[in-house]
């Protein structure tokens, strides 16, 4: 080789070695996982609740769980949805995480992947419900119409009839609450009902889908309460309660019965005239706790001792016309 022959082999190498480098330092930019999943609303690994609000055509996360919105990058702003629409919050992929959707007179646009796609799913006038039907860990869409319930059981976010998907009934009267809830702790969202008029809860409590002997009906609170559900105890198993003007009771021990203060739990916080619950397990320690939304604050009983104390944080976190929304990763079985 001669010397000149060196020196171009050397020069070659080099603009190689240079290729090298960019190709790595483009691929670093703009690899698959950047690039195709879009940005998490929701850090990956963690448990707690974050802050969420929905504002005509936003939703606006918490995403780094600091209490107050910093604006991209750190929280998230995904422009979906139209004044009026019901926001959802939902698992619909599981290396994503936790997302974010809305529904509309029969349309669920759901944020998958980073961007907004729709699935015709019910009719104008239906209630929408979200729930790992089928315990493996994704969330699912549903509807309620009147006491019928159509249930995406596998998942593709399309009615499939009820022997692939599950078709129930339960309830049927005006204004009747939807619920979803693990009542017997298989990893499997199951459905209830709350009828505001007499205080009735009516639950799949053996979760089969199927309305049976099983199953309970039982009063709880006060004609108008809201109700709540959680896994008050971290046993693994939901639980209902309800909400009125600031008091709240829950079903601590989830035998659907009022056992009093010593094995159930009453708890007062809040009660001003627009408080909206919130409901979380704000320290991710497998416990399911209350908060109010009071105009764009939030006070929660972060540590769940039923009070609000001073190991308690205020967030500030959306404004007085929005509607809180909590985020969360699915409960699993336990
Ligand atoms: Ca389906
Ligand atoms: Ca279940
Ligand atoms: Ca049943
Ligand atoms: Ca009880």
């Amino acid at each position: 080789m001669t010397q000149e022959q060196k020196t171009i082999a050397q020069r070659l190498g080099i603009v190689a070695g240079v290729l090298l480098v960019l190709i790595a330092v483009v691929y670093f930019i703009y690899s698959p996982k950047e690039a195709g999943t879009g940005k998490q609303l929701y850090p990956t690994g963690q448990k707690k609740a974050i802050a969420s609000v929905f504002r005509a055509g936003a939703i606006l996360v918490d995403s780094n769980g600091t209490g107050r919105w910093e604006g991209p990058p750190a929280d998230s702003l995904i422009p979906v949805g139209n004044p009026g629409d019901i926001p959802l919050t939902g698992t619909w992929d599981l290396a994503e995480g936790p997302s974010v959707g809305v529904f509309h007179d029969g349309v669920f646009t759901l944020i998958i992947n980073g961007r907004p796609q729709k699935f015709n799913f019910g009719l104008p006038g239906d209630l929408p419900v979200v729930g790992d039907w089928n315990g493996d860990g994704r969330s699912k869409i549903g509807i309620m119409r009147k006491g019928v319930w159509l249930l995406d059981l596998n998942g593709n976010f399309k009615w499939d009839g009820n022997t692939i998907d599950r078709q129930m009934s339960l309830g049927g009267e005006l204004g009747e609450v939807p619920l979803v809830g693990d009542w017997n702790g298989d990893g499997k969202a199951d459905v209830g009902i709350f009828r505001p008029s007499t205080a009735i809860f009516a639950i799949d409590a053996n979760g089969n889908g199927v309305w049976d002997p099983q199953d309970k009906i039982f009063p709880w609170g006060m004609p108008g309460d809201i109700p709540i559900v959680g896994d008050w105890n971290g046993d693994g198993r939901s639980k209902i309660g309800a909400f009125h003007n600031g008091f709240w009771s829950l079903d601590l021990n989830g035998n659907q019965v009022w056992d009093g203060v010593e094995k159930d739990q009453f708890i007062a916080l809040g009660g001003q005239p627009n408080d909206l619950p919130v409901l979380g397990d704000w320290n991710g320690n497998g416990r399911t706790k209350v908060g109010i939304y009071r105009q764009g604050v939030w006070y929660i009983d972060f540590d769940g001792n039923g009070t609000l104390d001073k190991g308690d944080p205020t967030w500030s976190f959306g404004n007085p016309t929005d509607i809180p929304m909590v985020i969360a990763p699915p409960r699993t079985k336990k």
